[in-house]
């Protein structure tokens, strides 16, 4: 633990250590000291609930001690159960039965909880008696984020503590507390030194032992749950308060159905509702899903070849070219991490605008209570604008942000060339173009790649880190280790066109457009993609943003849907009608002039419109995704399966639930997915034919992930 004075040893234990290394016991002053070392972080596995129940068990039957003080070595307290452990046949002590003789000790145990006490964790903290915490410690109930809910005791103990409703949000948002505030809520008995848990912890136990005062079960509390009963509106009421977002979770509803019991039941009653509704949720795809990407996500950062000790180049100062959405959104990123940033304009009148939408983005979230009003300042004090290019001779990164135009981007980068530092990393967030052609016109194509960010700049997670052909590891490197100082989820992905995301949008818009055409309506695509769980279908999308982007009418052909809502003046949301109508609040309806426009656009193709089933248009718009994913594999474009579907999670909203369209494939089945394919290949025509990659997977009975 944080504790340098007193570092972990196993050699000196006044006990033998008999069952497990991960333990030990040492008594001083009469108390036991029980510590636990796990590294990394203390996941409390087989071996380390059996060690903590032998120890504790030598603990109650040693007359030397009078107390007991449970504390964890290395940087954190347990920050949960062994995720891993999670589907395979038990092993060991289960976590409730230790918390429970942890609680049933006869001497008083106290918890010293440093870094993070989570989940199981946070249940062990709470079988404990008494609880002691450095102010920087952090504990929560985060088994919502993985599609579980606490099952060691955690629903039930929590509310005899915050009570009910604290418990509801605590344990349906997973959100992590800070050690003071936990204190606030009664969590907390006793905030230690920074730097002297062990001692505070082995202070506060002795000072229990001089008091007289013997074990406090969680369990015996009463007066909060009490004060709750018969009040079942409290549950109903906070399910539709946070029905958005808790929307297709299954896990949840199942928190609420727990803390409930523990309202309404007795406390063993309580924990057998748990039990059971805990059983199920681990068993379901859901959780599973949700387990997978708590691991993508820190799988992303690991490249074959670039291990950790690449060297990488300094990001002390960033350049960014375009002001314009893009470009500021991106500049937020650095700016909220202290990085500071000049900016770069053609116009003043672009340039204002620029830094005034940044400071009203900041003063937004200020009002909100997101953000500190001083940091509004601090951050805005961190950018300078400017009209001179000459600026962008300092910055030790440059993102160029302009229009996504193969010879406008050339000509910037040929400027770049000349202005920039020697060893500047140069990145373009193009979504589409050759970021090979890009580097080539500049005589140091080592040192640019792409960096790819998603609309709202500053609120999608993803990035994409590109690869060009000849960046050097370190440039490569740089970029992907930069992604989670900035809050984002780098993925590292290949030059091609569209790179992965994109790339398999381009398959899902192409199915979206031509279902339309054979007989779905614009709503019924958008609701069957809503419905599966994404925030929004491809229609009401192009209405959020804008129809006319790229069009024009000199150019126009009226060909299409599209084309020929923007003649009409219909473009989207900022004109009130799109393929939907909207009213002053921007609530969508289906228009009766799309309908028919889209009847006519059918019988004008010639194609006799047909009823198409809501699984159909789903199997339409996903497959053709999850074939691209396995070409994009294939390819290299992508390291794993997994970094595919951290870009669809981070980027376009694909509900983690699901796990991303990889995951997804191998949940419905690859044979039926290829199945498909080769129909499709059949019926309609060679774009679908299915990837050599998802034919091998087929006939060797593999998955994409092996997760599933
Ligand atoms: C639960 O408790 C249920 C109870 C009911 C039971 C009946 N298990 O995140 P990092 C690995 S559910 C296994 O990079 P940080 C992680 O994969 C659990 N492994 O570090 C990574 O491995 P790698 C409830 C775990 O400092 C390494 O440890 N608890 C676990 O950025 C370092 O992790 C949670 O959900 C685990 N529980 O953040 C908390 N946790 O190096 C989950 C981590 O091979 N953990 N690993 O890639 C976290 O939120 C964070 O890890 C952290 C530390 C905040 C503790």
């Amino acid at each position: 633990h944080a504790s340098p004075e007193q570092p972990f040893n196993l050699g000196g234990s006044d006990v033998a250590d008999t069952q497990s290394g991960v333990t030990d016991l040492k008594v001083e002053d009469g108390i036991a000291i029980v510590t636990v070392n796990n590294p990394p972080v203390n996941a409390l596995g087989a071996a380390v609930r059996d060690g903590v129940a032998a120890r504790m068990r030598e603990a109650a039957a040693d007359p030397a001690t009078e107390a007991v003080v449970l504390i964890c070595a290395g940087r954190t307290f347990f920050a949960g159960a062994d995720i891993t452990e999670f589907g395979k046949p038990p092993k060991g002590i289960p976590l409730g039965e230790l918390v429970t003789l942890i609680e049933d000790m006869p001497k008083p145990v106290v918890a010293a909880i440093h870094g993070t006490a989570l989940g199981g964790g946070l249940e062990m903290a709470l079988g404990c008696h008494y609880r002691v915490a450095v102010p920087s410690a952090r504990v929560g109930l985060p088994e919502v984020k993985l599609g579980i809910l606490p099952g060691a005791g955690g629903t039930q103990r929590l509310p005899r503590i915050v009570g009910v409703e604290r418990a509801l949000e605590m344990i349906t948002s997973g959100e992590h507390v800070p050690a003071p505030k936990a204190k606030e809520a009664g969590l907390i008995d006793e905030l230690a030194p920074e730097e002297g848990l062990r001692q505070a912890a082995l202070d506060f136990a002795k000072r229990l032992v001089a008091e007289g005062k013997g074990p406090r079960k969680v369990r015996d509390l009463s007066d909060k749950v009490e004060a709750a009963r018969g009040k079942p509106e409290v549950f109903a009421d906070f399910a539709k308060a946070n029905a958005r977002r808790f929307r297709g979770f299954e896990a949840p509803a199942a928190c609420i159905e727990a803390v409930k019991a523990a309202v309404e039941l007795p406390f063993e009653q309580g924990i057998a509702k748990e039990r059971d509704l805990f059983l199920k949720l681990v068993a379901g795809t859901q959780s599973k899903a949700q387990r997978y990407v708590f691991f993508a996500e820190r799988e992303v950062r690991k490249i074959p070849d670039l291990p950790d000790d690449t060297p990488t180049l300094p990001v002390n100062s960033v350049g960014i070219i375009g002001a314009g959405t893009m470009g500021g959104g991106i500049a937020m990123n650095f700016l909220n991490a202290g990085i500071p940033v000049t900016i770069v304009e053609m116009k003043q009148e672009a340039l204002d605008r620029g830094l005034s939408v940044i400071r009203k983005n900041y003063e937004a979230s200020a009002a909100k209570g997101r953000l500190k009003p001083e940091d509004v300042e601090k951050r805005m004090s961190l950018i300078t604008g400017t009209l001179d290019f000459e600026a962008l001779s300092t910055p030790d990164l440059v993102i160029e942000a302009v229009y996504e135009n193969m010879d406008i981007k050339k000509d910037v980068f040929r400027r770049l060339d000349k202005i920039a530092k020697p060893g500047a990393i140069l990145a373009s967030n193009t979504s589409y173009l050759n970021v090979d052609e890009i580097a080539s016109v500049t005589s140091r194509p080592e040192s640019v790649i792409g960096m790819h960010f998603f609309s709202p700049a500053n609120v999608m997670k993803l990035l994409e880190v590109v690869r060009a052909e000849k960046a050097s590891k370190e440039v490569v490197a740089t970029a992907v280790k930069l992604a989670p100082k900035i809050g984002k989820i780098g993925v590292l992905v290949g030059v091609c066109y569209g790179f992965v995301g994109n790339r398999m949008l381009a398959e899902r818009q192409r199915e979206a457009n031509r279902l339309v055409e054979e007989g779905a309506m614009p709503w019924d695509v958008d609701r069957v993609l809503y419905e599966f769980g994404l925030p929004m279908g491809p229609f009401a999308m192009s209405d959020l943003a804008g129809l006319d982007i790229g069009w024009s009418r000199e150019t126009s052909k009226g060909e299409t849907l599209r084309e020929k809502l923007c003649e009409m003046d219909r473009r989207g949301q900022k004109t009130g009608a799109g393929f939907y109508d909207y009213d002053a609040n921007r609530k969508a309806t289906p228009s009766p002039i799309v309908e028919q426009m889209v009847l006519d656009h059918s019988k004008q193709k010639g194609i006799t419109r047909r009823q198409i089933s809501d699984a159909e248009i789903l199997e339409r718009l996903i497959y053709p995704m999850i074939n691209e994913g396995a070409k994009i594999l294939e390819e290299g474009k992508a390291i794993r399966a997994s970094d595919i579907d951290m870009v669809w999670i981070n980027g376009y909203g694909w509900p983690v639930y699901r796990g991303g369209p990889m995951f997804y494939a191998d949940t419905v089945g690859l044979e039926n997915v290829l199945a498909r394919m080769e129909q499709w290949e059949r019926e309609i025509g060679p774009e679908f034919r299915p990837s050599d990659l998802l034919r091998r997977k087929v006939e060797a009975g593999e998955t994409f992930t092996g997760a599933a």
